[in-house]
């Protein structure tokens, strides 16, 4: 099956709530690849791009605010599935309606404190990784022990 890339943001919240850790270890148990993980901190320009399909709507400034407001992690993974998988182990969009069990179904009440980004589309996978990490932070080419035993 083809692997596909997702952009994984722990957000401020997430970082400053100290979930980083519990965060990045749902990805990893799910079977995700991490191939790029950095501690950053946004700037406009960044957000604005990240979230550009967002500039007419009427949160688009309170986006940029929250997401620039302290560091972030940042993470690209890939698998089978990446974007598919990662959507569902983050959670819905609101998190009041999000399932337990998942990311903000057990960590978060409201749409603006999400916690954690995933790209939505394959396309968007690919062009998010790019646009928070050169090719230098990324290591796409290892492999893991475990691999045969999570992609058949
Ligand atoms: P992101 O991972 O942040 O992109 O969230 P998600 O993909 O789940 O949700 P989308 B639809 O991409 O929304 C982006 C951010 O905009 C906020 N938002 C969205 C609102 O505040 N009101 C709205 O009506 C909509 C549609 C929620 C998302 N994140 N944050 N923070
Ligand atoms: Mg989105």
């Amino acid at each position: 099956m083809p692997m596909e890339r997702t952009l994984i943001i722990v957000k401020p919240d997430g970082v400053q709530r100290g979930l980083t850790g519990e965060i990045i270890r749902r990805f990893e148990a799910r079977g995700l690849r991490i191939i790029g993980m950095k501690f950053m901190q946004v700037s406009t320009e960044l957000a604005e791009k990240h979230y550009a399909i967002h500039r007419e709507r009427p949160f688009f400034a309170g986006l940029v605010k929250y997401i620039t407001s302290s560091p972030v992690v940042v993470m690209a993974l890939e698998g089978t599935n990446a974007i598919a998988a990662a959507r569902g182990t983050i959670g819905s969009t609101k998190p009041h309606e999000a399932a337990a069990g998942t990311i903000r179904g057990d960590f978060a009440l409201e749409v603006g404190r999400n916690l954690v980004h995933g790209s939505d589309s394959v396309e968007n996978g690919q062009i998010e990784v790019g646009n928070f990490f050169t090719e230098a932070e990324l290591h796409p080419g290892w492999s893991r022990n475990t691999d045969p035993w999570i992609f058949e």
